[in-house]
């Protein structure tokens, strides 16, 4: 079998690269380790950034997501028992973030691709990628029905997330590794409990952050900073939504938090990790196979589409004129937006939570967040970063 690019993993990534690559008649195969079903329903991200939503929209995969997603031009920040909140959207041009849970993304993208006759393999495994330097690198997998198969493509986009099999298949020294554990760990809860909130939340609490994050009309996303080490199992339901009440509390305010059914509770690694370059050879990284970043601010999965965007548009220049100019550039373009995003994440991981390195840091934390609430400068600054780059 012979394809232009093997696209490996069917996440915000892979998927935007397929339709991306496949409008502009490049051909390609979708190598996917999990079940259809599984992939559309994992719940992860939940906002897009204008710019994500404008890629998405200029492909024409954007009509549910307009329809249905939830905007929000404003975040509310809580210290000490007062809220504070931060219209950024007013802030940035009336730019807005869109709710929309990263499974619905991953839903519309594979079923756009499909009904436009590409071609995506679910549930494979052992899958190898071979002679990555050279100009046919191969891909070898298993399909679901146990056969062994292999095709040759000109390019290999590795989309298969941090776990996954492309970055591991670069040699060792070929690639340098950045990384930075946060020393903080969060417990990441989704309750089918309605929003209590119109605005996301982020409080800083003597106790440890705890945020109140938007997903759908019946569903909402917690988290609560906890003491690293902590397991998920170590924290009942009752002690969850104990310290979710603590955490948010207002004085002077009658509002209450909705408690619901808590459907996932996991400690969530919160680490930031890069790697340079992002790519080897005819193999490119994309999106968490080449980056994670915490989610503080929400730049994952719109990080991942950057990345499908810069290198797709790289692929059909390539394929249109002959021009490598984008595929050499590819890295370091990509790699501006990643580490903006990283500097931007860790500025507010600094800002909401306690004693992160000793109680210095908390009171560092709490003086930024008074500048946040005083200072239509410091307002802009943050509106501009947390809707994200225009383009
Ligand atoms: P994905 O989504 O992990 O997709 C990779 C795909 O590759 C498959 N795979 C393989 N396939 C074939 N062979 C192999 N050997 C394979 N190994 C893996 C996997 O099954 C999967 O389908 O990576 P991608 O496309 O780079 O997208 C990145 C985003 O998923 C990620 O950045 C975000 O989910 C991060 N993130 C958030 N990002 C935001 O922008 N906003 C948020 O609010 C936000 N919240 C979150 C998050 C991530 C979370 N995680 C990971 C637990 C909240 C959570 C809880």
């Amino acid at each position: 079998m012979k394809r232009s690019v093997a696209v490996i993993g069917a996440g915000p990534a892979g998927l935007t690269l397929a339709n991306l690559i496949q409008q502009s008649g490049i051909d390609c195969v979708v190598l996917e380790r999990a079940s259809r079903s599984h992939v559309e329903t994992r719940a992860r991200a939940g906002v897009l950034e204008h710019r994500s939503v404008m890629l998405l929209q200029s492909l024409g995969l954007a009509d549910r997501l307009l329809a249905e997603a939830d905007r929000h031009g404003t975040c509310e920040f809580r210290v000490n028992g007062q809220a504070f909140q931060v219209a950024f959207s007013d802030l940035y041009e009336g730019r807005q973030q869109y709710v929309y849970p990263q499974q619905e993304v991953v839903k519309d993208l594979i079923g756009a691709f499909l009904d436009a006759g590409g071609d995506i393999r679910f549930s494979v495994s052992d899958v190898e990628l071979r002679n990555l330097t050279s100009s046919q690198p191969s891909v070898v997998w298993t399909s679901a029905d146990g056969v062994r198969e292999a095709i040759t493509a000109d390019f290999v986009a590795g989309c298969d997330g941090f776990h996954g099999v492309s970055r591991k298949s670069i040699p060792e020294g070929s690639l340098t590794e950045f990384t930075h554990q946060h020393g903080i760990e969060w417990l990441s809860i989704l309750a089918e409990a309605p929003p209590s909130t119109k605005a996301v939340i982020y409080a800083l609490h003597a106790d440890g952050f705890a945020g109140h994050m938007l997903r759908s009309s019946t569903i909402s996303r917690f988290y609560l900073q906890v003491p690293v080490g902590t397991k998920a199992e170590d924290w009942s339901d009752e002690q969850i939504w104990e310290a979710l009440h603590k955490r948010f509390a207002l004085h002077d305010s009658s509002w209450t938090l909705t408690e619901g059914k808590i459907i996932e509770k996991r400690v969530l690694d919160m680490r930031s990790y890069v790697v340079e370059p992002m790519s080897h050879g005819r193999l490119y990284l994309l999106g968490d196979a080449a980056h994670i970043i915490t989610p503080v601010g929400g730049k994952g999965m719109n990080l991942a589409m950057n990345d499908a965007a810069t290198f797709g548009r790289a692929l059909i220049d390539f394929y249109g004129t002959g021009s490598e100019t984008g595929l050499k550039t590819y890295s370091e373009d990509c790699l501006r937006s990643v580490w903006r995003a990283q500097e931007f994440s860790q500025w507010m991981v600094n800002m909401i939570h306690t004693d992160m390195q000793s109680p210095f840091f908390g009171r560092l934390a709490q003086a930024r967040l008074e500048h946040l609430s005083q200072s239509p400068a410091y307002q802009a600054s943050f509106a501009e970063n947390y809707v994200g780059p225009i383009e």
